[in-house]
């Protein structure tokens, strides 16, 4: 990807954890490399088709001065959060942010944090079979679409399907979405439980009929494997209620694990029913 890098901004702040550093301040050097497709804009020379340098680090000295942090981590933290969520056209950020004269009372070049921030694109299935069903799976859209880090960008259709696993209970409706996150794997799996405790999920019965489930399938290409969190889906590959609305909105998506596209995986599970 394209960088647009700003280095070593100057700006005056007020951040630390030591009481001096909150009243008289000190130098801070904050430096941005910003993610960016810069293709469009090295052709036509407009600034409309890139993002102006100029206002990213205006809104840095704004946002700077707005707060004051104790650590450098939060301030580092809050200003890649904020460019990321104002210039959607900035896709990942890295923040450096230094302190010359951290008083520390021995001799340094520099303190600093540098952290590397971006958005997620994800793969979420969605069911119910309780209630009003597609209510239930809208709220839940809804709600992931509230959460000030998440977008929700595309969905399929909700198509009615056979109880898998345990099979003595009411047909599901199923859906799929793709979704941008600037959560975490972990802070979007939290999420995901406050919207399906809301929308009157109870865990009860492993497998057994429930208001909402959202579960996530795809994060980026990461693979992760814990006892609380598996992806991608460990049981993706094997879910037709999965893997046909999957394939309306990601049919080209290649599963990181299996190496084969969404379609592909649909064939053969349905090659394998049939
Ligand atoms: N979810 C399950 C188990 N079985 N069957 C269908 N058709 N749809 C589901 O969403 C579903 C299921 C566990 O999450
Ligand atoms: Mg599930
Ligand atoms: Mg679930």
């Amino acid at each position: 990807m394209d960088e647009i890098k700003i280095t070593d901004l100057e700006l005056y702040g007020h951040h630390g954890v030591l009481k001096e550093e909150n009243i008289l301040g000190q130098k801070f050097l904050i430096s941005l490399t910003m993610g960016v497709d810069t293709r469009k804009a090295g052709f036509s020379d407009d600034i409309a088709d890139s993002i102006s340098y100029a206002d990213v680090a205006e809104l840095v000295k704004v946002e700077m001065e707005k707060t004051n942090y104790n650590l450098i981590e939060a301030l580092a933290e809050h200003l890649a959060q904020t460019i990321l969520l104002k210039y959607p056209t900035i896709r990942r950020i890295v923040v450096e942010v230094k302190k010359p004269w951290a008083p520390i009372l021995l001799p340094l070049d520099t303190v600093s944090v540098k952290i590397n921030r971006s958005w997620h694109d994800v793969y979420l299935s969605v069911g119910a079979n309780l209630g009003d069903r597609e209510k239930n799976i809208l709220d839940a859209i809804k709600a992931l679409d509230d959460d000030a880090l998440t977008k929700v960008c595309e969905r399929s259709e909700l198509i009615e399907t056979e109880p898998y696993g345990v099979t003595d209970q009411p047909v599901f409706l199923n859906g799929c979405l793709r979704i941008q996150t600037l959560h975490t794997a972990d802070e979007l799996l939290e999420l995901i439980h406050e919207i399906e405790k809301r929308g009157g999920r109870e865990r009860t019965e492993h497998w057994g009929p429930r208001t909402i489930d959202v579960d996530i399938l795809l994060f980026d290409d990461e693979i992760i494997d814990r006892e609380e969190l598996t992806i991608p889906h460990a049981d993706m590959a094997n879910r037709e209620f999965v893997l046909r609305p999957l394939a309306e909105i990601a049919g080209f998506f290649r599963h990181p694990v299996l190496n084969k596209t969404i379609v592909q995986l649909l064939d053969e599970l349905n090659r394998k029913n049939n």
